[in-house]
């Protein structure tokens, strides 16, 4: 137990039910203020929040992680960091997620330290059991289905892709690892996918969505909805 005075942990354990991906490029984002979305999307009740900008130059994406975490943290909701580990750093916020072609999660927990999120984009069984033992705090599984938000075709693997990793984690003793799904999830299918990617022995915590609130016309209204998705979510277990 930490000594008596010392600066108490976070206790509550983060809840991955309704993660935000950001995005900040003109087709998905428009002319709105990336900032106010994701401000409407807390309100409608999204539960953690990654910053996504690929493109954004670091003292731009430094500022607006600020600005996003100052939100975040009022509702003790988790910012986290797409990619760029040493933004996450300087911003002092709850973590970052990477993928298979950034840095490695022992490098990263390096630079992070121990009480710090890591998450980790798998799309295959071999991905996540190895993210599993490199010490990932939870994984993000894709892609569910196509999706313009990530033109990216190969590693399109359904809820029945999902639901194969998530035995095959349960099966290597990695059960306890929290998952979402993300690619291609919204207000429409929350539901089904939450049931049809779960496996008898693992369930999905959550699912992960970028354009399904970002671009909606009233992200605070579509947030409400996938928490409604989420909440009731025949997950079976
Ligand atoms: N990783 C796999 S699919 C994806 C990412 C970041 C984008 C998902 O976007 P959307 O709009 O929720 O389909
Ligand atoms: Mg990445």
């Amino acid at each position: 137990a930490p000594a008596e005075g010392a600066a108490a942990p976070p206790t509550r354990p983060p809840n991955y039910g309704v993660y935000l991906v950001t995005d900040s490029t003109p087709t998905i984002l428009g002319d709105r203020d990336l900032v106010a979305v994701v401000e409407a999307a807390l309100r409608g009740g999204v539960t953690c929040v990654q910053y996504r900008d690929k493109h954004g130059e670091r003292e731009a994406v430094v500022a607006t992680a600020r600005q996003l975490h100052a939100l975040t943290r009022r509702r003790g909701v988790p910012l986290l960091i797409n990619d760029r580990v040493e933004v996450a750093v300087e911003v002092g916020c709850e973590g970052v997620h990477i993928g298979q072609d950034d840095m490695s999660v022992q490098e990263a927990r390096k630079l992070l330290g121990d009480g710090k999120i890591i998450g980790v984009t798998a799309s295959t069984t071999k991905e996540a059991i190895k993210a599993c033992q490199d010490g990932a705090d939870y994984l993000g599984i894709g892609t569910v289905y196509a999706t313009a938000t990530k033109k990216d075709t190969k590693s399109i693997i359904g809820p029945a892709g999902v639901r194969a990793i998530l035995t095959a984690m349960a099966a290597y003793g990695h059960g306890g690892v929290p998952t979402v799904c993300i690619g291609g999830v919204n207000t429409s299918n929350a539901t089904s996918v939450l049931a049809q990617a779960s496996s008898p022995s693992k369930s999905l915590e959550g699912i992960a969505v970028v354009s399904a609130v970002v671009a909606a016309a009233d992200p605070a209204a579509a947030a409400s909805q996938l928490a409604g998705a989420v909440a009731t979510a025949a997950i079976p277990v």
